[in-house]
């Protein structure tokens, strides 16, 4: 089975104190970690991530909310990676999900529908998209490297 890639983020209110508990989890749960970082994502960068809620009326709270601090960004695969980091984050709205048995790293570690600990892409498109928006550039550099090293060796 091919796998597939996806995005994720540790929101920053949620770095500092769970971060290692969730990688801990997202180990168990047998994704590999392609790639991570500690990473303070623009406004627009941001914008773009959620810019299907641009005329929402919480988006510029969204916006401020995942400015305020470094994001941990993962670049995580296993077969239906997608669906399965979606299935593990639980759904939006930490609040309502407790209100059913299902444990999720939202019911877990989320406060509220804003502040709901983690951000996973919604399709596979939307992984390269994401991925390509957050790590774009660090993808790039580590290309130049192996083609340097490739020049030199
Ligand atoms: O993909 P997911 O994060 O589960 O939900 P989206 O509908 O894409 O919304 C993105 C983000 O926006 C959500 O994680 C929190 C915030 N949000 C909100 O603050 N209030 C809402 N009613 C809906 C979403
Ligand atoms: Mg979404």
């Amino acid at each position: 089975f091919p796998p597939e890639q996806t995005l994720a983020l540790i929101k920053p209110d949620t770095v500092e104190e769970h971060k290692d508990e969730i990688l801990k989890a997202i180990q168990d749960a047998g994704f590999s970690i392609l790639h991570m970082m500690a990473v303070c994502l623009s406004q627009a960068d941001i914008e773009k991530l959620y810019r299907k809620l641009q005329d929402k009326p919480f988006f510029n709270q969204l916006v401020d909310f995942m400015c305020s601090g470094p994001c941990m960004a993962l670049i995580l695969s296993k077969f239906r990676a997608v669906h399965e980091w979606r299935a593990m984050m639980g759904p939006t709205d930490p609040c309502q999900a407790r209100e059913t048995a299902a444990e999720s790293l939202r019911v877990h570690f989320g406060k509220d529908i804003l502040h709901n600990a983690v951000h996973g892409s919604s399709s596979s498109e939307r992984a390269n998209e994401e991925i390509h928006l957050v790590f774009g550039d660090v993808c790039r550099e580590e290309n130049q490297a192996s083609l340097l090293h490739e020049a030199s060796a």
